[in-house]
């Protein structure tokens, strides 16, 4: 089954998309964490970062440096950002398809939350 990153790569359900090459393709996210939140996907379906192969290198290498470029583009650069990859369910992983997190444009805090 196609999951949801798969079907807004195609084109098959609208997003808001920022950039998209061969391997990759950038979307803002549906339910924003700061100004700005963009999801970076391999457009290969890879369900998470523990199923990257080593064949994958290359494209593990494009995701993030996509990220930084789109930062640049989207003028957080200069103060900062997060990148973040949530991984199956104790790391919080909600859509099976691997992505990175790109989050900015205010200060984000904390990386985690301690618990008490
Ligand atoms: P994660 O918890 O790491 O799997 O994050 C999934 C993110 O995907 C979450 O921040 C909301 C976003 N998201 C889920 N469905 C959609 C969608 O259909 N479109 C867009 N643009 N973002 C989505």
């Amino acid at each position: 089954m196609s999951s949801i990153f798969s079907k807004i790569v195609k084109g098959e359900i609208p997003a808001d998309i920022v950039y998209q090459d061969d391997l990759v393709t950038a979307f803002r996210d549906i339910n924003p964490a700061a100004p700005v939140h963009i999801l970076v996907v391999p457009n290969k379906e890879i369900a998470t970062a523990d199923d990257l192969a080593d064949e994958d290198e290359a494209l593990a290498g494009h995701l993030l440096l996509t990220a930084r470029r789109i930062a640049r583009e989207q003028g957080i650069a200069d103060r900062g950002y997060r990148l973040i990859v949530n991984c199956k369910a104790d790391g919080g992983q909600e859509v099976p398809h691997l992505h990175l997190h790109l989050i900015g444009g205010r200060p984000l805090g904390s990386m985690v939350k301690r618990q008490a």
